[in-house]
């Protein structure tokens, strides 16, 4: 007879008091579902603790030292916690993913405004207000999972709808169109952006010979290429970023009628991006900087907020649209075809497990349920097989529907069973279908009526390997794109092509790539060939289509055309000294605290300054650990001693400089004249606004809805 743990503990030590069952934290919440940790969801528990175990269920007396035979002797093969230990240590990794391996999840839920049964029979559209509970996992394309988040790449929005009629993914991105039009090129992209296969760097970059190399000879990346190259592809954070389904996909209603549908994420926070040197500076000072974001604005109760919207259009639409809509290069600009919001998607909760959620999540394309259809868009159906294929390298078999982040929310019955840590097998004696069984043991069965019915879309023509016609444009739109940004945002766009540029050591990559980009604008090919030095402009390369450079600019494609008009979610950074003014910093926060904004208290020691009133006040940061990088803008507070001890340490003056250069709003009190100068910095324009009243704190904060004071970088 087994013995209980009590008598076993008791027998085995005379020193720690004997543990006790409980039923006391019995379980661990692994997103929704909860997992025992015992078969009688029990821990043992010492003194109140939890009772250290072995897998198997056994107490551990001693997690020190392994088992050796005599005192300097060799470990013994006998010693089964050391190897259930190492063994599954060893064990503890995975397979990151090929694409998007660094990503970030939250759990939260799809609001649905208004029913559309007339569009879509799918039923988490059918009812006002419907709640659907939604996984969002946000990543980038290129690095590994350990890389940087602000590297310039687009990020993946992937979305996982648990609907009540099975899960639904919109695995979308940042950026609305994509580099390729034929899946059967994916592998090459892939390989020419991630690190050079011959010395494995660099990490997490596009600037490189070989993606260059690639790009340059796919004319049909170069709509794409505007916008990695744009501030688009340097969020600021993922709550400040759109999202899109980038291919037309189709909704469906009862009467089995389809509409095509473009699906965006529209953030609530508004659109807002990072400059470049400020993105190769946050990678140092916080390279965890988008997920640490996310994290506390879920925590604090800031919970991040996108409206889903939709195109939607007919096949006269797509017939007359100068464009293909099968073709995931493109995009229909929203002043064509606007969107109209559908539905509102909040994150709530962050995960319980890291692991367990966010790397074991598996979105799929072909995840769709019933009232939401395919078109035939050739990437859309290569991802229909590529991300089925790639979960079961990742996850080690076919069972990873059974991981809670992965199983659906609603009923399932099916007949699969078995294989690799299969934990929810069907129950019953009939695992086969047609079968002669009555009642629960007959199993489950097709339903013609409500199950997913795919559109009888009439097929004809050759079976042959090509590309259609309606495809071949690969530059209008790439025009258009640069000509709907402002003077701002098209300065950073020259400046990232020749950044990245300048580090192809193949002259003739990055002329081929200029001799493209004359296919663009001129202006952009010129302004980058002469940044680069290079001896001549080369002639446009020849394209399939005549580039027409006469498409209207489309506003929604700019993100400071469409400002947000808010400082609400952001971060204000404060920088003190001893003896700093306490009554301007009471009324900066409070400002701050209007706009909805978050404030961090930079000090020169961690533990903080004494202020002039005689009060303490604690440091979020040490000034070498809280550069203004990581901040959207910044205040100096400080006293005329304090600004002379600042003035002599780098990290202060790197503070103002990068402020200044970064074009962001100050707020000062007179005595930081003395640390700007220092810094370099002697003309305060208007981006600088002198606070010592609550009147001025309130004009600060109001100046700081603008974001970035751009007059600066003109
Ligand atoms: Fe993906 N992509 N992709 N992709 N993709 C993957 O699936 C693939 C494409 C996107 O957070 C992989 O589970 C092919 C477009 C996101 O877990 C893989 C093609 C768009 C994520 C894969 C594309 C995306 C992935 C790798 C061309 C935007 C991360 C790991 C035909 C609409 C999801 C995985 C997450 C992940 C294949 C093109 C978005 C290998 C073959 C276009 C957001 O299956």
């Amino acid at each position: 007879m087994a013995s209980t743990p009590t008598k076993r503990a008791a027998k085995r030590s005379t020193k720690s008091p004997a543990p006790r069952r409980t039923t006391k934290d019995a379980s661990v919440k692994l997103g929704e579902v909860e997992v025992k940790r015992g078969a009688g969801g029990e821990t043992h528990q010492i003194d109140g603790t939890e009772a250290l175990t072995t897998q198997q269920g056994v107490i551990v007396a001693d997690d020190q030292n392994s088992l050796k035979a005599g005192e300097r002797g060799p470990d013994l093969l006998e010693d089964f916690h050391l190897r259930e230990k190492i063994f599954h240590f060893d064990h503890e990794r995975i397979p990151e993913r090929v694409v998007h391996a660094r990503g970030f999840g939250a759990h939260g839920y799809f609001e649905t405004y208004e029913p559309l049964t007339d569009l879509t029979r799918a039923d988490l559209f059918q009812r006002a207000g419907e709640r659907t509970p939604a996984f969002v996992r946000f990543s980038t394309v290129a690095g590994s999972q350990g890389s940087m988040d602000l590297a310039r790449d687009v990020r993946g929005f992937a979305v996982k709808l648990y609907t009540q009629e099975g899960n639904w993914d919109i695995v979308g991105n940042n950026i609305p169109v994509f580099f390729i039009q034929d899946p059967i090129k994916f592998p090459d992209l892939v390989h020419s952006v991630k690190a050079e296969p011959d010395r494995g760097f660099p990490q997490a970059q596009s600037a490189h010979d070989n993606f260059w190399d690639f790009a340059s000879l796919m004319p049909e990346a170069t709509n794409m290429l505007m916008w990695v190259m744009s501030d688009r592809a340097i969020p600021r954070s993922f709550r400040f970023m759109e999202g899109f389904g980038v291919h037309t996909f189709r909704l469906v209603n009862a009467r089995g009628r389809s509409t095509y549908v473009k699906f965006h994420w529209k953030p609530k926070q508004g659109m807002q991006s990072v400059l470049w040197d400020e993105a190769v500076k946050i990678n140092g000072a916080d390279p965890d900087f988008h997920r640490r974001d996310l994290w506390e604005a879920i925590e604090q109760g800031d919970l991040p907020e996108w409206e889903l919207g939709i195109q939607a259009f007919d096949d006269r639409f797509a017939d007359r649209f100068a464009f293909d809509v099968l073709d995931a290069t493109k995009l229909i600009p929203e002043e064509v075809l606007p969107v109209q919001p559908i539905g509102r998607l909040v994150l709530d909760r962050t995960v319980d497990n890291f692991f367990a959620e966010t790397e074991q999540v598996a979105f799929c394309t072909a995840n769709v349920v019933p009232g939401v259809d395919f078109t035939n868009d050739p990437l859309l159906q290569g991802r229909n097989f590529s991300y089925l294929d790639t979960q079961i390298k990742r996850l080690g078999g076919p069972n990873f529907t059974h991981i809670p982040v992965n199983a659906p929310k609603c009923p399932m019955a099916h007949f699969q069973q078995d294989g690799h840590m299969a934990v929810a097998n069907p129950v019953g004696r009939t695992n086969y279908e047609p079968n002669s069984r009555t009642g629960v043991e007959r199993g489950p069965r097709e339903d013609p009526g409500g199950g997913f019915q795919t559109v009888p879309e009439v097929m004809d023509g050759p079976k042959r390997r090509l590309r259609a016609e309606s495809f071949a444009d690969h530059y209008s739109q790439a025009g258009q794109f640069f000509r709907s940004q402002t003077a701002v945002e098209q300065e950073h766009i020259v400046a990232a092509f020749t950044f990245e540029l300048s580090k192809v050591e193949e002259a003739a990559i990055r002329e081929r790539m200029v001799a493209n980009l004359r296919n663009v604008d001129d202006s952009l090919a010129t302004g980058i060939a002469t940044r680069l030095g290079m001896p001549a402009l080369p002639k446009p390369s020849p394209s399939a289509v005549e580039p027409d450079q006469t498409l209207d600019p489309s506003p929604a494609l700019s993100m400071l055309a469409t400002p947000p008009g808010s400082f609400a979610g952001r971060k204000l950074g404060i920088l003190v000294s001893d003896g700093a003014p306490a009554d301007v910093l009471k009324v900066l926060k409070a400002a701050m605290k209007a706009e909805s904004a978050n404030v961090e208290v930079i000090a020169p020691v961690i533990a903080g300054v004494t202020l002039d009133d005689g009060t303490t006040q604690a440091a979020d940061q040490m000034v070498g650990g809280g550069p203004s990088v990581l901040y959207d803008a910044v205040a100096v507070v400080v006293s005329a001693e304090g600004a002379e001890r600042l003035s002599a340490l780098a990290a202060a003056r790197d503070f103002v400089t990068d402020a200044h250069g970064h074009c962001k709003f100050v707020a000062y009190t007179p005595d930081a004249v003395a640390l700007f100068a220092a810094a370099g910095v002697s003309d305060l324009d208007g981006g600088y606004v002198k606070v010592g009243s609550r009147t001025t704190a309130k004009r600060f904060g109001e100046a700081c809805r603008t974001l970035r004071f751009w007059e600066r970088s003109e």
